[in-house]
């Protein structure tokens, strides 16, 4: 497969004005009627007109102002490329038909079947499964859709925009008929039919229009729709308030299907879920299910405007709507919960996840310069990395400044598919600034590392923070610029208090942080006016996505954990002393010498536990602050990956830390342990720091915890405790395991989405022999290797569990590649995310680096493979 460039970029030749789509849903065939009013957008003679296909659809004819147009007047390519020759001058009608086989679509893209029902997925390039047609973002059209089928199987038609018209035809049939008023891209069309439960409400916009809020489930889930739809009204409010956006037409309809490859889609008024991002019910949903469609129902929302009313010009810009998007969302959950707790999680997501694909073969900037598969570009890079990007503009401008940018953008481009540059370029005019230097964030992959070194000046009384920056080589990228780094800095006295932070040259005195604008390779920044030697506070908030090293000692470190008054910093002050102290203890494995827990440290920590026993504590954040750095993080500070020193590592420090506090941890545990489940956000943070505890307290692998955990899992009044209490279990060789397991399958086996959870658990598990396991779940009836939930869970699951993917003898590797092979024929985009698991071979000690090249190997020369795995196969490989 070729790859497709940016540089290549070129406006489409013909635009489309109108798309009336016809559908006819069968059981065997369906049929497209598509007609478009399509008109030049070329100068002189006109050019081929070239339609994107695919070869799981048949062309069942093709007419042209309302004739059939003959066969040498076309082309239709192997591809699945349509190309029509000897247009007419001007604007023509193009009218063609396809035949579908939706039952049949297991790739879960353009029209399909999940549970019964028919639904699509035309992100990023599903709808040129529907029919022929410019599948790209930049060809914009005003849609209507009329859908005809069985009235009995599909009582429920849905589509984009407002319903027109609907009624019964004969053979039990009836039909509806759609319109939308809007101009989309094709990736936002939608089509549902199926047998739906219907869970209504409304909401009332700040122009005083009542909003029809439907959200669509099929009839057993019903119950479980109610927070998903408090989270829609509390979006809908919070855009309004936050950033002026209203919702744009009368109805917003949301329908939960099982068969979904990513978590929601934002189709125009019309959001398709993944159920595990809708569904939830205090007994079968974790505190971080409800965190999380709380977030994905916020995150479609947003899309309305940034996305649908402004959207990309090309997939190259996909940061464009998904990074502004994704630092919407995170805004809108800081704001429902914690703002510190949120950031901690981000960033921490962002550590584990982002860092280490920067630093690997797939390593991209958040505008990647070319892609075989664009499905393989929605990477956290180009949603997390991106959302770091778009914070740090409102970090530099600060939030008014933001605001006035966010106006801009939408008063110059509402209705336009456009690009990054467009978004800073609205940034930039909004603020009277310049960005130029910022546009590096596009283009530039890789982390930058950022080290700063202090000195005080007793007699100037004047504080030097020494900044250095440089950014890794990454594929294809040798040599990168500096980058625009905003710093934001915090200057703490002895009392632990904040001082003035007034650099050199401010008229007034500065506050108790200051934003310093880093744009050299080197660069100096002197605080003035600083009474005593200060402890700097770097990187508050952690303003810019880097990988920051200093001089600060560990009694500064500890210093900030119990004084800093940024919620982050004392946080990462935490995750530092922990990630130094792991390193060290990884050095003494590897020289064969005894692992002593650094006594500090300890005793700070130990601190933190006495502080879950105040009045006002912050059990959330405790929670966090012992949530120790874990073997994705590690992994990237090492310059070769032993996964067993690390894993041994990591079960040192989590053991020596539960036995220095056993009693203190069971003690939190029963403190928190609350009689009855609560909704509100204090009893959501004891169920945090207690489930913590519990899993501390479990890594001492004694008896009577196993007890206490099966206790908890069979008692529990919610799935957080449930499944934190079953997970407890699985994390050693306790034979209450099975146990646990066994009855968790009993009291839910009718329940597909809690049983995701079980898979999982059973998956990860660090027993001798899961690897066997595993292979036996596959066989499994509620294992349906179509639904990439259950496959993410149990073959997911697995690939990222130490020790056992990681066996030295090469099986855990060995099974991924053969699970991909098998998927890759089912669902590529399944596939494609599963062989990314050997992707960073090179980054392992030498047993092991050769032993998963060899799998990656294998299934790069696998015939017939999807360009999807073969791309991430091929660059991991090069
Ligand atoms: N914009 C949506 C992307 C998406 C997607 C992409 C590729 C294949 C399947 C997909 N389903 C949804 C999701 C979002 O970011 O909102
Ligand atoms: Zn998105």
């Amino acid at each position: 497969p070729t790859p497709i460039y940016l540089k290549d970029y070129a406006a489409p030749s013909y635009l489309v004005e109108t798309l009336d789509l016809d559908f006819d849903l069968g059981e065997e065939t369906s049929k497209c009627r598509a007609v478009s009013k399509i008109v030049p957008n070329y100068e002189g003679s006109p050019p081929t007109l070239e339609l994107d296909g695919d070869a799981s659809m048949v062309l069942a004819g093709i007419s042209i102002d309302g004739k059939e147009i003959s066969a040498d007047k076309y082309e239709l390519k192997s591809s699945g490329e349509l190309r029509i020759l000897d247009l007419p001058a001007g604007s023509f009608t193009l009218e063609i038909v396809t035949d579908l086989e939706p039952q049949n679509n297991t790739a879960l893209e353009g029209l399909y079947k999940s549970s019964g029902n028919f639904c699509t997925q035309c992100e990023a390039n599903g709808f040129r499964r529907i029919t022929f047609f410019q599948d790209r973002p930049d060809v914009m059209a005003k849609y209507t859709t009329r859908i005809t089928a069985d009235k009995a199987k599909y009582p429920v038609l849905l589509s984009n925009g407002n319903l027109m018209d609907s009624g019964d035809l004969s053979d039990g049939k009836h039909f509806a008929l759609w319109e939308d008023p809007w101009v989309k891209p094709c990736y936002l069309f939608a089509l549902v039919a199926g047998d739906l439960a219907l869970i209504e409400d409304s909401f009332t916009a700040a122009d005083g229009r009542d909003i029809a809020l439907k959200i669509w489930v099929e009839e057993h889930n019903a119950h479980k729709a109610d927070f998903a739809m408090e989270s829609l009204k509390a979006s809908m409010k919070w855009d309004e308030d936050v950033y002026g956006l209203v919702y744009d037409l009368d109805l917003f309809n949301i329908v939960a299907v099982d068969d979904f490859n990513m978590g929601a889609m934002e189709n125009k008024s019309l959001n398709v879920f993944n159920s595990r991002a809708v569904l939830a019910s205090p007994d079968t949903a974790t505190d971080a299910e409800y965190n999380f469609i709380e977030r994905v129902v916020a995150h479609e929302y947003f899309h309305n405007y940034t996305g649908n009313r402004v959207t990309c010009r090309d997939w190259f810009q996909l940061s464009l709507k998904e990074g502004l998007t994704v630092f919407r969302d995170q805004q809108f959950s800081a704001d429902m919960n914690s703002e510190g707790v949120k950031r901690i999680a981000d960033v921490a997501g962002l550590r584990a996840g982002q860092f280490p694909q920067d630093s690997g073969p797939m390593a991209h900037p958040i505008r990647p310069d070319s892609y075989i598969k664009m499905d393989n570009f929605y990477t956290v890079t180009v949603y997390s990395k991106g959302a770091e990007v778009v914070r740090m503009y409102q970090t530099l401008l600060g939030k008014e400044g933001f605001r006035k940018g966010m106006d801009l953008y939408f008063e110059r481009h509402d209705g336009q598919a456009v690009t990054c540059d467009d978004f800073l370029n609205a940034m930039a005019d909004a603020n009277d600034t310049d960005l130029e230097q910022f546009k590096l964030w596009y283009s530039q992959a890789g982390t930058p590392e950022l080290t700063v070194a202090t000195e005080y000046n007793a007699e100037a009384h004047t504080f030097t923070i020494k900044c250095k920056q440089s950014v890794p080589p990454t594929p294809g990228q040798p040599d990168k610029l500096p980058m625009l780094l905003p710093i934001t800095v915090g200057l703490l006295g002895a009392d632990g208090a904040d001082m003035p932070a007034t650099l050199k040259g401010m008229e007034q005195p500065g506050g108790t942080s200051t934003v310093l604008r880093m744009t050299e390779a080197e660069q100096e920044f002197v605080f003035v006016d600083v009474p005593e030697r200060p402890v700097a506070s770097l990187l508050r908030g952690f303003s810019a996505p880097v990988k920051l090293a200093t001089d600060l000692s560990q009694e500064d470190l500890i210093f900030l954990l119990a004084n800093d008054s940024d919620d982050f910093n004392r946080w990462d002050a935490a995750q530092t002393l922990l990630r130094d102290m792991q390193l060290r203890l990884l050095a003494a494995r590897q020289a064969e010498e005894e692992l002593v827990f650094d006594s500090n440290i300890l005793e700070a920590l130990g601190n933190v536990v006495a502080d879950a026993s105040k009045e006002d504590a912050d059990l959330a954040f405790i929670a966090c602050v012992l949530t120790f750095p874990g073997s994705a993080v590690l992994s990237e500070l090492v310059p070769e990956v032993d996964p067993m020193a690390i894993y041994d590592v990591c079960k040192f420090v989590q053991t020596h830390f539960a036995a220095s506090f056993k009693d203190e941890l069971t003690a939190i545990m029963h403190a928190n342990t609350e009689a009855e489940y609560g909704t509100e956000k204090a009893s959501r943070a004891k169920r945090s720091l207690k489930n913590l505890c519990l899993s501390y307290l479990s890594s001492l692998e004694e008896p009577a915890t196993a007890e206490e955990a099966l206790a908890r899992c069979q008692a529990a009044d919610n799935m957080t405790d449930q499944v934190a209490a079953l997970s407890a279990l699985c994390s050693w060789d306790t034979p209450l395991a099975e146990v646990g397991l066994n009855e968790f399958y009993e009291q839910w086996s009718k329940d597909s989405l809690v049983l995701i959870k079980w898979f999982s658990l059973q998956a990860g598990r660090p027993t001798p022999g899961n690897l066997e396991k595993v292979k036996a779940l596959l066989d499994h009836p509620d294992f349906k290797i179509t639904n990439p939930n259950t496959c993410s869970a149990l073959i997911g699951g697995f690939a990222s569990s130490t020790p056992n993917f990681h066996a030295a003898d090469g099986s855990g590797y060995d099974f991924l590649a053969e699970m991909v092979l098998k998927l890759d024929a089912i669902n590529p985009q399944v596939a494609a995310r599963l062989v990314s698991g050997l992707s960073r071979w090179r980054k392992y000690e030498p047993v092991r680096r050769e032993l998963m090249k060899a799998q990656l190997e294998r299934v790069a020369a696998s015939e017939g493979l999807s360009p999807n795995v073969l791309e991430i196969a091929s660059k991991s490989l090069a």
